[in-house]
């Protein structure tokens, strides 16, 4: 079959000429993936599972998840800072392994001009592999970065799109790495990592032609060595982990975290943490949790009406727990009081209630009302909580009440709670 000659430009070889391009250092980039993508999929699966997206569509956002759903478990309540903890490694880590990632892609990126671009079945099929692969990864950043720094561009639907994301994306994963693991190893070991870091500019040579292509078929003089270009990206990577990891971390690393959008406690006082949506942001009035508010506990036989004078006059009961957003942030221990969950079942003729639909007076939309699963609600630190750090909740923190869960994600510690449903 007669070859049609490259275009012009990035399709011919000779448009390529980094001499430090090749097999090693995609290699040096491919294994820092191959250890830090494991980890993101695993700890974002188990964000989807926190959930508890099986509690049906108030939680879940991906209804049609089908066979993706398959791994999903109860969360647990304990220990208490899990989420914080999976959470905060899930977006700490996909910040810091940007460099990384546009790192590796740089080093690939002739393969994106191959000539010709469809050489055989076989290699239509790779090359469609490589597609999902990078576009997979590019778009799970993205719609990550974006969903961390803009706050819920798409609300509702960046579970739906991450997850799905996700899934691709690890397939292709997968196949990439069991195709190349023989490579990757065998180019590791051709270059010394010490001797690597020891080459200075005027030492600095390609590495032998490659069967990718990877290697320069015209090398341009070099400048930067190898040891410049892994230096460049693991500050970089360094550098994105000093200023985000702290608002994970928290205590006075906190303000270090300059690119979290919560990175500082926005008061003093006891209400003087993060807040992640504002009364104001979602349409809250004084109206709506002033004299006028009752909270409703629906179960079984009459439903109670209750002030809040009713709720403090109770026996009230404290925890001290966290909130973790889905946005990594999360906020050190807070000392919460109000009602046990497990004893508002009781009183609402339940005391073995399997799941509670929780509603706020904040008008129907994302993040209004979630459901509980029993282990949430019997969990004697899972609170209705009225106070705060010894001070009634403000208003931005969910007064009249709020649900206060150990270990649920932010966004189900519904806050401006006005009705609860015990479900068997
Ligand atoms: N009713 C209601 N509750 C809500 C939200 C909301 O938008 N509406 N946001 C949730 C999210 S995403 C988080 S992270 C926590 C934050 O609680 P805080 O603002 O008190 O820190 O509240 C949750 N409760
Ligand atoms: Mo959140």
């Amino acid at each position: 079959m007669a070859q049609l000659p490259a275009p012009p430009g990035p399709f011919r070889r000779g448009f390529w000429r980094s001499p430090i391009r090749g097999p090693w250092l995609t290699s040096v980039f491919g294994l820092v993936l191959l250890l830090g993508i494991p980890v993101l999929f695993v700890t974002g699966a188990l964000s989807y599972a926190a959930y508890n997206p099986s509690l049906g569509r108030l939680n879940d956002q991906t209804p049609d998840k089908g066979l993706l759903g398959f791994y999903l478990f109860d969360w647990p309540t304990h220990p208490y800072w899990l989420y914080r903890l999976t959470q905060g490694v899930h977006v700490t880590l996909g910040v810091a392994l940007v460099p990384v990632l546009l790192a590796k892609l740089w080093s690939v990126i002739p393969k994106l001009f191959e000539w010709p671009p469809l050489r055989s079945a076989a290699q239509a099929l790779e090359r469609l592999s490589l597609l999902l692969l990078v576009g997979g990864a590019v778009f799970e950043f993205i719609t990550g970065i974006l969903n961390i720094q803009l706050h819920y561009v798409f609300p509702g639907s960046f579970y739906t799109l991450h997850f799905y994301g996700a899934w691709v994306f690890i397939a292709a994963f997968t196949v990439h790495v069991c195709l190349r693991l023989g490579r990757m190893t065998k180019a590791l070991r051709s270059r010394g990592l010490l001797a690597e870091l020891r080459t200075d500019l005027a030492h600095t040579r390609p590495e032998p032609p490659d069967p990718d292509g990877l290697v320069p078929a015209d090398p341009a003089r070099p400048s930067i060595t190898r040891r410049g270009a892994v230096g460049l990206v693991g500050a970089g990577s360094l550098l994105l982990l000093g200023v985000t990891a702290g608002q994970s971390i928290g205590g006075r690393l906190r303000g270090t975290a300059l690119l979290a959008p919560h990175n500082r406690n926005p008061r003093s006082g006891p209400n003087g943490f993060q807040i992640n949506k504002t009364a104001a942001a979602v349409g809250i009035t004084a109206a709506h949790v002033g004299p006028d508010w009752r909270l409703e506990v629906h179960g079984r036989g009459p439903v109670q009406v209750l002030t809040r004078a009713q709720l403090l006059a109770m026996h009230q009961h404290t925890a001290a727990l966290p909130i973790a957003c889905v946005e990594g942030w999360s906020t050190e221990d807070q000392h919460w009081s109000g009602l046990r969950l497990t004893d508002l079942a009781a009183m609402a003729g339940l005391p073995d209630a399997g799941s509670v639909l929780v509603e706020s007076v904040q008008p129907p939309g994302p993040y209004s009302s979630v459901v509980l699963r029993g282990n949430q609600i019997h969990d004697p630190r899972a609170l209705l909580a009225l106070r705060v750090n010894g001070a009634d909740l403000s208003l931005d923190h969910g007064y009249p009440a709020r649900i206060i869960v150990p270990a649920n994600p932010g966004v189900n510690n519904t806050k401006w709670v006005h009705r609860l449903t015990f479900r068997t």
